[in-house]
């Protein structure tokens, strides 16, 4: 293991300013994404989308890496560049989703799941490097429900987690650690707030129980929100508040960074509860954004299937928004102006 390699890819991925584009979407959600916009999911529209989103003129100056699904790490452009080798042409670090998803957890609590993914990885980790990857992805899902999410719901996902950091590291590969609470139920944030401090409890013991180095991780966590369906709804400063006092009694310094996942918050929200937090600043490691749903949105709304320039405009604004979120400069003023 080179933890200096691991410590400056780590760093690289949360530059000041910039966060990461989550492009990983299997084959069953880019289905479902698609469905909405009227396009087949066949092999070819994927990497057309693919092309459009990853030669946006400009969107390198707000984007330190791509999560690619296993399909794009291997797939060309459409000028016939392996797609790892066009993100690196531009200073964007290639990286690959590498769990298998969330299953039924055996004795768990109604829908709990856990992730899968780990036999033969060590195995699968040596090929993504070889083919570019200089980062990693698992994410675990947690279900604010009654009862759960259960000790042994946290506890398993937690283990398999770390086991999953581990064996990145191993490969020189930096794992994002992405223990996902979902945001959709009609839980409060008070609530939210209680789950996340459990689960990332359970996930900082057990990266230390297995040696993870954190100086080699990125976190990739939900921010601390009321559940969508909840009747009262948190504010964009309560949201950064008690997101940030959570992170900073559970992830210690060690760790270079942290880059949320959107959750199924709108564009415009996932920005505001980011730039919240770094306008209060003063913090150990650096925060920005690691969004599938609120950096694509827009693009494939505009994109269409056919409007690669439409898609472009609408892709680099959102880069450029949240890029702005990172260093707490963004003002809501400059979406409408936009
Ligand atoms: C982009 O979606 C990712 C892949 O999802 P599946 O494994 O379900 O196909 C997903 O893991 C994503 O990286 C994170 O959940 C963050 O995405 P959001 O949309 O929550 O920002």
């Amino acid at each position: 293991m080179n933890e200096k390699m691991l410590r400056e890819t780590a760093l690289a991925m949360v530059a000041p300013g910039k966060g990461l584009l989550a492009a990983d979407e299997s084959t069953a959600t880019i289905a479902k994404r698609f469905e909405k916009i009227g396009v087949e999911n066949i092999e070819p529209n994927r990497q057309a989308y693919r092309d459009m989103l990853f030669t946006t003129p400009g969107f390198e100056q707000y984007t330190s890496g791509v999560i690619l699904f296993e399909e794009t790490l291997f797939q060309k452009s459409l000028a016939g560049q392996a797609f790892p080798e066009l993100l690196a042409s531009k200073g964007v670090i290639p990286g690959i989703k590498v769990d298998k998803g969330a299953k039924p957890l055996a004795a768990g609590g109604p829908e709990e799941t856990v992730t899968e993914g780990l036999d033969g990885l060590r195995e699968r980790l040596e090929k993504y490097y070889a083919a570019g990857a200089r980062f990693a992805k698992w994410r675990a899902v947690l279900t604010i429900g009654d009862g759960t999410p259960s000790d042994n719901a946290i506890r398993t996902n937690a283990h398999a987690l770390a086991r999953y950091a581990a064996l990145c590291q191993e490969a020189n590969i930096v794992p994002i650690v992405e223990p996902e609470v979902l945001m959709d139920a009609d839980n409060t944030i008070q609530v939210c707030e209680q789950v996340t401090d459990r689960v990332l409890a359970e996930v900082f013991d057990e990266l230390y129980r297995q040696n993870v180095v954190l100086e080699g991780i990125v976190l990739k966590p939900n921010m601390v929100v009321s559940g969508a369906k909840c009747p009262t709804q948190a504010g964009v400063q309560e949201v950064a508040e008690r997101t940030l006092k959570v992170l900073t009694r559970r992830v210690p310094g060690a760790v270079p960074g942290i880059a949320f996942l959107s959750g199924g918050q709108s564009d415009e929200l996932a920005t505001a509860h980011l730039d919240a937090m770094n306008k209060i600043g003063n913090l150990p490691w650096k925060l920005t954004f690691s969004y599938g749903r609120a950096l694509q949105a827009a693009a494939l709304k505009a994109w269409g299937g056919k409007n690669v320039d439409a898609g472009k405009l609408a892709h680099l604004h959102r880069a450029k928004m949240n890029g702005l979120a990172a260093l707490g400069q963004w003002d809501k003023k400059l979406e409408k102006a936009a």
